[in-house]
Order: C-alpha cells, then sequence, then structure tokens
C-alpha cells in the first residue's frame, strides 16, 4: 500500500512514521508513505493557500488551486482521496479493513471552516470523520486512519501482536486481561483464569464479553447474531445487570 499525505502541517507526522509499529511497518517496507505540503503547490508569491468564505462569515477557507494541484501530483487511476472533516461517514473497523485492501490512499488534511467545496464535489472519493468532536485540523483523524490500517496490513503485526480480527468474539466488548502478579496491592486475579480449566475460562471470557457490551454497548448486541449458549448467558446477565443500565 501506498499513502500521501496532504496537508499544511506535515512536520506533525513525524513521531508516528519513526517510532511505533506502524514505523516499524514502514521500514519493513510493509507501505510506503509520502507527506506533501499543501503550501508548496500555493500560486502566489506570499504562499497564500486559504481565502475568505464568499458570503460572509467566520474563519478561512482553504482555496481550491493549492490543493487541486497537490491532488493530481499523486493521483493514481485507482486512489481512494479520502478527506477527513467532521461531516464525513463515520470511521470503524469494517471501514478500516475494506481500506487496507486498496493499492493507494491519499488523506486530505483541512483546517480552518474547511476547503473550498469544488474539491470535495469533484476530486474527493471518500468523506471520513472519526467521530463526533471537531480538532483544529484533520491531521490526527488521518493518524487514526493510518493506524487502524496499517496494523491491518499483511506483516505489519509481529506474532505477539496479533489481532482476533474475525474470531468468534468479533462484535462484542473484549473480556478483561490480567497478568503477573496473582495479587497486586491486595487485588487478585480472578480465580477461574488460574484454573488450568479452559471450557471454565472460555466460558467466563464469553460471560465478561457480553456483559460490557450490553452494560456499555447494546447497540452492539442489536447488529449481533448470538448463539444459542450467548443467548443464555445474556438472560442471565439481563437479571444481574438491568439495575446497572
Ligand atoms: C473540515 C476531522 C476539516 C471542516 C477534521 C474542520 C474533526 C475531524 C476540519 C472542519 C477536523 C473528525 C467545518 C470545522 C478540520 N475535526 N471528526 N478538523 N470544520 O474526523
Amino acid at each position: 500500500m501506498r499513502i500521501d499525505i496532504l496537508t499544511l502541517f506535515p512536520e506533525m507526522f513525524n513521531s508516528v512514521f519513526s517510532e511505533s509499529i506502524i514505523g516499524r511497518a514502514l521500514k519493513n517496507n510493509i507501505f510506503t508513505v509520502n507527506c506533501i505540503n499543501i503550501r508548496d503547490f500555493s500560486e502566489d508569491k506570499h504562499k497564500r493557500v486559504d481565502d475568505y468564505p464568499y458570503g460572509g462569515g467566520p474563519g478561512m477557507v482553504l482555496k481550491p488551486e493549492p490543493v487541486f494541484k497537490a491532488i493530481q501530483n499523486v493521483r493514481k487511476e485507482n486512489s481512494r482521496i479520502i478527506f477527513l472533516t467532521p461531516k464525513g461517514k463515520v470511521y470503524n473497523q469494517k471501514i478500516a479493513k475494506e481500506l487496507s485492501k486498496e493499492e493507494h490512499l491519499v488523506l486530505l488534511c483541512g483546517h480552518y471552516e474547511g476547503i473550498d467545496n469544488r474539491i470535495i464535489e469533484n476530486y474527493v472519493t471518500d468523506e471520513i470523520s472519526i467521530g463526533d468532536y471537531v480538532l483544529t485540523g484533520g491531521e490526527i483523524s488521518a493518524m487514526v486512519l493510518i493506524d487502524s490500517v496499517v496494523r491491518l496490513l499483511p506483516g505489519a503485526l509481529g506474532k505477539k501482536e496479533s489481532y482476533m480480527e474475525e474470531s468468534h468474539y468479533n462484535g462484542l466488548l473484549e473480556y478483561p486481561q490480567y497478568t503477573r502478579p496473582r495479587e497486586f496491592n491486595g487485588h487478585k486475579v480472578p480465580d477461574v483464569l488460574l484454573s488450568g480449566n479452559h471450557k471454565e475460562i472460555e466460558k467466563w471470557r464469553i460471560y465478561q464479553s457480553l456483559k460490557y457490551t450490553y452494560l456499555r454497548r447494546p447497540d452492539l448486541l442489536e447488529k449481533k447474531e448470538l448463539t444459542k449458549e450467548e443467548e443464555e448467558i445474556l438472560s442471565k446477565i439481563k437479571l444481574n445487570f438491568s439495575n446497572e443500565l
């Protein structure tokens, strides 16, 4: 996969690509990345990239010409050109998985009150939001997208970091994890995890996953097809915890 980032603040991405698992994936040629400063494509001698909004109102708007030229400079036949914006389709793991199969992603990071809409209408293929809040720029959203997509690329994660993708826990919140010591500040690890009884451990984990999903993300349970065993466990959870909703 190739990723091109169009931004006014290319330096913001340095730490992402030098540190961390994403940095290692880059070193291992799992993907390639290129940060392009939109200001390099400004036409005027003052290198201006923003201007006042037609129709008036507060804030500034990113001018179309430098953004268009930056896109033209990187786009290929099959590029996904993604604008990070609070107005976009809300991002999730399903979209991350879909994007991880693409050959070329172009991430367009806006600032000010946005970008001239003619760019969005005519050259952007996807508008994505990482959640219902406003940031000062699209860069952090782009980093979230990159991190979540790159870790899905073949070879990006080591064995120890490998994820539970598409396991039977898919669609539920994860069960709690514990490691040594058995007792920490007087707090014990649940006995069942030390029992060596794999059947009981599995049941406990399903119970925990269902309990947290029921209490915190009941919307996920609506969507999911539960097995007969899971339905049985869930009805017990509902009896015990409906008062905590
Ligand atoms: C475009 C994305 C870009 C329009 C970008 C702001 C949050 C997200 C930006 C605006 C962003 C997100 C109209 C404020 C840059 N903030 N939720 N800020 N407006 O993914």
